[in-house]
This record gives C-alpha cells, sequence and structure tokens, in this order.
C-alpha cells in the first residue's frame, strides 16, 4: 500500500497548497501518505543553476537539461530503486484501473515535466513508464502529476469516511455516477425524485442503479458495454425505465 509520493519538479510552489487541501491534505496530515517535491534546480550547478537549454535541431522553446534532472530523479528514486513514472502526452492514458495498481505501490516517483519536454536520453535511462491524463496539451506535467495522486489518495484505506469505500464508487463498477440532490426538495420549481422521499432504502438503491446504468448508455456507451452487470440490472431497468421528459415543475418551490 502507498506510503510515500515523490515528485519531481521545478514548481515545487505548485505543491505547497495542495498538499493542505482537502482529502488528500488530511490524508498526508494524519500521516497516511506522504508527499515529496525533489527540484532540479537545487542540483544545478553554476552560478545561473540553469534547468533549459535550446533544442539540438533548432526551434521553438526550450528543453529541460539533462543532468539536474537525472540528479533530481536518482534523489526521489531512492536506493534500491522505486518505479520512476513521467507525466508526458506520450504516455498510456491513466483510468481508475491503473489507479488502483499504482495506490498498490508503497512508493510513486512522478516525474513533472517543463518547457517543450525532457532531454530524450533522461527518459530513456531512468523512466520506467509513462502515463497522460488525457489528449490535450499542458504546460507542465504538474497538474497531471496533482491528477493523479488525488485519484490515488482517496483509494488509500481510511482516507474516504466510513460510510464511503472507493470500492463503492460508481466508477468502480465501472459505471458514471447516479444523480445528487439535497434540500429543499423544490427548488426552483425544479422537485426532487419521489423516490428519494421515501425513506425506503432498497428501492432507492434500486433507483440508483438504474440512473447510473441509463446515464452510462447514453453518455458513456464505451463503458456501459464493458461494466459487469449485476444479476438485479433486468428487473431494476424495467422498475424504473429511462425518462425523457425532466420531473414535473411544482407551481411553488420552498428554495430560498
Ligand atoms: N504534458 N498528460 C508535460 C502534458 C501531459 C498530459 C505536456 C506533460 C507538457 C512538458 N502530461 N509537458 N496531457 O500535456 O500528462
Amino acid at each position: 500500500m502507498l506510503k510515500s509520493i515523490h515528485v519531481v519538479t521545478l514548481f515545487p510552489d505548485w505543491f505547497e497548497h495542495f498538499k493542505t487541501l482537502g482529502l488528500t491534505g488530511r490524508a498526508i496530515s494524519e500521516g497516511k501518505v506522504e508527499l515529496r517535491c525533489f527540484d532540479p534546480r537545487e542540483h544545478a550547478s553554476g552560478v545561473h543553476r540553469s534547468v533549459d537549454d535550446r533544442p539540438y535541431g533548432g526551434g521553438p522553446g526550450m528543453v529541460m537539461r539533462p543532468e539536474p534532472l537525472a540528479l533530481a530523479i536518482e534523489a526521489a528514486r531512492g536506493d534500491p530503486p522505486a518505479v520512476v513514472s513521467a507525466l508526458t502526452p506520450q504516455g498510456r492514458r491513466i483510468d481508475q484501473q491503473s489507479i488502483a495498481r499504482l495506490a498498490a505501490r508503497e512508493q510513486l516517483v512522478l516525474v513533472c515535466g517543463r518547457y517543450e519536454g525532457i532531454d530524450q536520453r533522461v527518459i530513456d535511462a531512468l523512466v520506467d513508464e509513462e502515463w497522460s491524463i488525457g489528449d490535450y496539451v499542458l504546460s507542465g506535467g504538474e497538474p497531471a502529476a496533482a491528477v493523479l495522486i488525488d485519484a490515488v489518495v482517496r483509494q488509500l484505506p481510511g482516507v474516504l469516511g466510513h460510510d464511503q469505500s472507493a470500492g463503492e464508487d460508481s466508477f468502480a463498477a465501472g459505471l458514471l455516477d447516479h444523480p445528487h440532490y439535497t434540500r429543499p426538495d423544490c427548488w426552483r420549481r425544479r422537485a426532487v425524485p419521489e423516490v428519494l422521499l421515501s425513506g425506503d432504502h432498497d428501492r432507492i438503491a434500486r433507483w440508483r442503479r438504474a440512473q447510473a446504468l441509463h446515464r452510462t448508455r447514453r453518455l458513456r456507451p464505451d463503458l456501459h458495454s464493458a461494466a459487469p452487470a449485476e444479476p438485479m440490472d433486468q428487473a431494476v431497468l424495467e422498475e424504473f425505465p429511462e425518462e425523457f421528459l425532466p420531473p414535473a415543475l411544482y407551481p411553488e418551490d420552498k428554495s430560498e
């Protein structure tokens, strides 16, 4: 189970607030997981401590210089060396299954590139795997590392509240979540679905399962085909068929 996350970044400040906030912040302050940054600039020699240089072959932008980055990665991976993961657009797309596997490791070493990227020789020599958060271009790997860390840390035992559990997330079941509602029961003439006010917890669970199935089939047919079916699914879908009309508007509402 995950104990420590080492982030190689030219912007350790990026993680200063991040590591204090929300679920991740609590997990760290309670000592359930440790987050440390390793800054290549601390390994850069010379008065200018420069960490980037112009690309061989010409062209716009700069490339991260190999030696300061390599020294930071070597400090971060420790001895014996942990698996080193870089956040890059070439990487394998992260999904919930990969998050579960990453959360099962003892240590994560996450390398965040900046500028046009990392000298390929550092990737060849020191990076074991590459991960991407999606097909769009970031200006640095830091937001991608933060996404990975957030998703991984909420998997750790005791990080979610006792009545929640990462294993019961709709996504863990391969489906999108059902819709959520809170008070008031009528807001701007929109009512909360009647079943949620019924107090019948089995019926509520069946309604939620039906909504998750409807939503996933409509919005993400790819996920829907891959999701494991529950024995009750057919019955649940007959009890709660997809509604094409929005719920009726109430004549009056109780919103503030
Ligand atoms: N990067 N998923 C870092 C990304 C990216 C992504 C572009 C990585 C810039 C310097 N990382 N370089 N998408 O867009 O992980």
